[in-house]
Order: C-alpha cells, then structure tokens, then sequence
C-alpha cells in the first residue's frame, strides 16, 4: 500500500517551466543558439549546469567559454529566473494540486518535494505550501541528477518508508525514468509519458480515487 508521496515541482505543482524556458531562451539568444520548443522540452527536470550544456551543445558552442564564464551564464539565467518566480503567488499552483495536497494531508500521507531546482524552497514559500512537506530532497545533495534514481530513493529516505510503499509524479520522461529506476509507483502528468504506471492528461485529474484505479 502506498503510504507515501515525493512530488517533482515543475510542472506539477506550478508551471515554473515557463519561466526556466523564459530565462533560458534569453541565455540562448545571448550565447547564438537557436531556441526551439525540442531544445525547450529537452530541458525539463534537468539541472542548471546541465542545461547550459545542453543549450551551448545545440549551437555548437560547447568550447567557446571556461568554466568559469559557464558559472557566470548560469547565473545570468538564475537571476532572470529568480525575477519571474518571485511573481508567482498560490493562485499559480497548478488546477486539481492544492485539493489533492489537502487530500492527502486529510488522510495522513507523507510528502516530500524531489524537485532538481535548487529554487524549489522559494518556490513553495511564493505559493505558499511549504508546510505541506515534512522535507524537501537538497538537490546539491545528489550525485547524479534525473533519469538517475538517486534523487527519488531519497525521497523515499527522508520519508523513511520501502521504495514500494512511494510514489512520485513527474512530467518528464527524465523524472519517470528516476522514479521507476527507484522502484517506486511513477504517476505522470502530460501526453508521451509511456513508461508511467500511472497517467494522467493534465494536474485536475490528479486524486487518490483515480491512482488507485489505474493500480488496479
Ligand atoms: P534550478 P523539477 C527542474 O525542476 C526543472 O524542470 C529544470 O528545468 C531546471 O533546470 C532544474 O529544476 C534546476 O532548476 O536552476 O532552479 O536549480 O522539474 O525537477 O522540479
Ligand atoms: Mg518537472
């Protein structure tokens, strides 16, 4: 029986992607690497350090700056990124996520945010939920971030309970892949996530009626 939930932010809590897409297309504009919704859509669930790679590599720039101008780029993003977040208030969670958050907090499951920002604290406090979660995985924590298991098997620990007793939902292949790799229930959120127990086509659909359902 599932008694736990660890919950991805982006994208299924607040749809702070557009503001990663926002500010990341800036960078891209700056560095000369064409923006397009795949190199967009590709960027979703992956770190900050490995998204400007990711958008150099695109553009053929990979070679073209040190370390340590990398550093600077990336940080560029994030306070253009910090600008657009601190915008966002709990009218911003996603439709169907507050009623779920309330339903499970009613019936007494745990919850954790694993989230790969190292924003998701602020994120919570603008919308207002931080007190839903007993914890919020450290992504600096991590060696290795999603499709790698590693950032959902903490979740799992810092709930203390088995991998089979967890689920967690996502809305990227990458946070599937993490999830399923952890042996836990992976739910997914949005078209194209095959690998995904649990499926759901948009956040209102989300309840514990309706994954119990699907599990069968
Ligand atoms: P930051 P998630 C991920 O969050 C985003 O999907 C991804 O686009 C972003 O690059 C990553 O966090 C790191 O975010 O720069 O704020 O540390 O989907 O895992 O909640
Ligand atoms: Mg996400």
């Amino acid at each position: 029986d599932l008694k736990g939930f660890a919950f991805d932010l982006d994208g299924v809590i607040a749809d702070t992607a557009r503001f990663h897409g926002q500010a990341w297309h800036q960078l891209a504009d700056k560095v000369g690497t064409k923006w397009t919704p795949e190199l967009a859509d590709g960027l979703k669930g992956v770190s900050r350090m490995d998204s400007l790679e990711k958008i150099l590599k695109a553009g053929g720039h990979e070679n073209d700056y040190t370390d340590e101008q990398k550093l600077a780029l990336a940080s560029e993003k994030n306070d253009n990124y910090l600008k657009l977040v601190a915008t966002l208030t709990p009218a911003d969670i996603l439709p169907g996520m507050k009623d779920f958050l309330d339903e499970l907090k009613a019936k007494g499951y745990h919850m954790v945010l694993a989230s790969a920002s190292k924003n998701a604290p602020k994120v919570l406090k603008y919308l207002q939920i931080t007190d839903y979660f007993e914890g919020i995985v450290n992504p600096a924590s991590l060696k290795h971030g999603k499709p790698d298991p590693e950032i959902y098997s903490a979740a799992a620990k810092l709930m203390k309970l088995p991998a089979n007793q967890v689920a967690g939902l996502e809305d990227a292949q990458a946070g599937i892949q993490s999830i399923n790799g952890a042996g836990e229930v992976s739910i997914g959120i949005g078209a194209d996530l095959k690998d995904a127990d649990v499926k759901f086509n948009d956040t209102s659909e989300v309840s514990l009626a309706a994954i119990k359902e699907q599990l069968g």
